[in-house]
């Protein structure tokens, strides 16, 4: 793992690299935090979030929408992105601008110009959700970076290498934190812990992620 390194970023936020090309903005999201959680309750009217099912059979403790052109599903049959909401069949809600901007300009801070996402994935944690250790390689392009938003609830984030069993760092994301992923970083393993039940003042008993994604 990197050691921590501190670097100057136009939008005035800490930067701590966590590997060549990863990188934590933390409290870069607080200014649109209201926007943002707004932004969340019009997606989850249109496209409710939901437990999926693995291939492999598991219900997924994470519950998730999408919004933007293609959303992240899963089901027995495998994984994917759509451009329909398989619950309802209409198209996934429209990336709100709030959105699009803030991951664009997360990835300018950290050296990504001209990331134009197509897809925001938007997981949803309750205390004891967790993500097992995962790559994500549904995308078509692994040359944009990935942007993730946290909100409400902290996580402690496992950050692994680029085989399964590589060693994992534990890297704590509060409400507000920003991360960006791209380069020799992009195929890393990485999950999430058990949440904690530790409520947020704002969000209550959970933690909302989004993930902004160049999928098609
Ligand atoms: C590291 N979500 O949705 S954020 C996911 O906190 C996912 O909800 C986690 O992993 C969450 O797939 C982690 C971000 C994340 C996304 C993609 C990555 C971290 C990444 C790709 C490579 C390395
Ligand atoms: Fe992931």
């Amino acid at each position: 793992m990197a050691t921590l390194q501190l670097f100057e970023s136009t939008d005035d936020a800490h930067c701590e690299s966590i590997g060549p090309r990863a990188f934590v903005l933390r409290g870069f999201a607080l200014p649109h935090a209201d926007a943002l959680v707004a932004a969340i309750a019009d997606i989850e009217a249109r496209a409710a979030f939901r437990n999926m099912v693995t291939p492999g059979g598991f219900m997924m403790s994470v519950a998730l929408t999408n919004c933007g052109e293609f959303g992240w599903t899963t089901d027995r049959r495998g994984y994917r992105y759509t451009r329909e909401d398989p619950e309802t069949g209409k198209p996934w809600p429209v990336m709100p601008d709030v959105f699009s901007t803030l991951a664009s300009r997360a990835a300018s801070a950290t050296g990504f110009i001209g990331f134009n996402p197509d897809a925001c994935l938007v997981n949803r944690y309750l205390p004891g959700s967790r993500l097992s250790l995962h790559q994500d390689r549904n995308e078509r392009d692994f040359d944009a970076p990935i942007v993730s938003v946290s909100l409400g609830m902290s996580a402690t984030f496992l950050f692994g290498g680029h085989t399964r069993s590589d060693r994992t760092a534990k890297i704590p994301l509060h409400h507000g934190d920003v991360v960006v992923w791209g380069g020799v970083d992009r195929l890393r393993f990485h999950g999430v812990m058990p949440l904690k039940d530790e409520p947020h003042s704002v969000l209550g008993s959970q933690r909302i992620n989004f993930t902004f994604r160049k999928a098609g």
